[in-house]
């Protein structure tokens, strides 16, 4: 049985990260079965979560999630992907994961932080606060060293909702990114957009991302289709 090590359930989502949302995702798509286990992160081989358990091997990173179950179980993600859709995936990947990414961090780190506290619940209560401001702080570092941190909150949000609409024009009237089938990209798409919207955290992301019903329209058709 593969185990997924992912972070608690929190927010009305799966897991609070995008990354553990999308390699649930992703196991959910290969059709395999699967367990998804609260764990601590503190314990994962790269310092972060999700991490795939198959027997003793554990295998980090969602992406390398997605090639583990690629090679070892024959699962194609990108099956009928022309090489332009492949790379024109690719770089919607990085545009998502290496950078809206930071953004939804801010919204919520820096900008609601006060709205954090079911993060740390099951923790003992006097190491709460304690623990959520190491954590805090940590962000907020790296969020400065990403380089968006550095920016103010108006233009921060400003270069959040032109990524948004990028990703509305380009799905367009589709059922799925490239088409009539959920790829990959899908999955990443699903995650990222599942965390700006479910969460009673208010950004101006989110209020981006609640005007293009297509957006939302793939989220919930991604949700019944593969989640459920
Ligand atoms: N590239 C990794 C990113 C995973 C990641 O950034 N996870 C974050 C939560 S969203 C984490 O575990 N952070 C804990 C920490 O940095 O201490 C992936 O695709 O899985």
């Amino acid at each position: 049985m593969l185990i997924l090590r992912n972070f608690t359930p929190t927010f009305g989502l799966p897991s609070p990260s995008p990354f553990g949302i999308k390699a649930i995702a992703l196991l959910k798509m290969s059709g395999l079965a699967f367990e998804n286990h609260p764990s601590d992160v503190r314990k994962a081989p790269l310092g972060k979560l999700p991490v795939l358990q198959d027997g003793d091997l554990l295998i980090p990173d969602s992406s390398r999630i997605q090639s583990y179950l690629e090679d070892t179980y024959d699962i194609n993600f990108t099956e009928g992907l022309s090489a332009e859709q492949l790379a024109i995936g690719r770089a919607f990947q990085s545009m998502i994961e290496e950078h809206l990414y930071f953004i939804e961090v801010y919204g919520r780190w820096v900008d609601n932080n006060h709205l954090l506290q079911p993060l740390f619940a099951s923790l003992p209560r006097f190491l709460q606060p304690i623990v959520q401001r190491m954590v805090t702080k940590n962000i907020t570092k790296s969020l400065h060293q990403q380089g968006i941190g550095r920016h103010d909150r108006d233009y921060i949000y400003q270069v959040g909702s032109s990524h948004l609409q990028a990703l509305s024009d380009y799905l367009a009237e589709k059922r799925f990114f490239f088409g009539d089938r959920a790829h990959a990209i899908d999955a990443i798409l699903y995650a990222f957009i599942e965390c700006i919207i479910t969460p009673d955290i208010p950004t101006p992301l989110k209020d981006a991302a609640m005007q293009h019903q297509n957006l939302l329209r793939h989220a919930q058709r991604f949700k019944s289709e593969v989640m459920e």
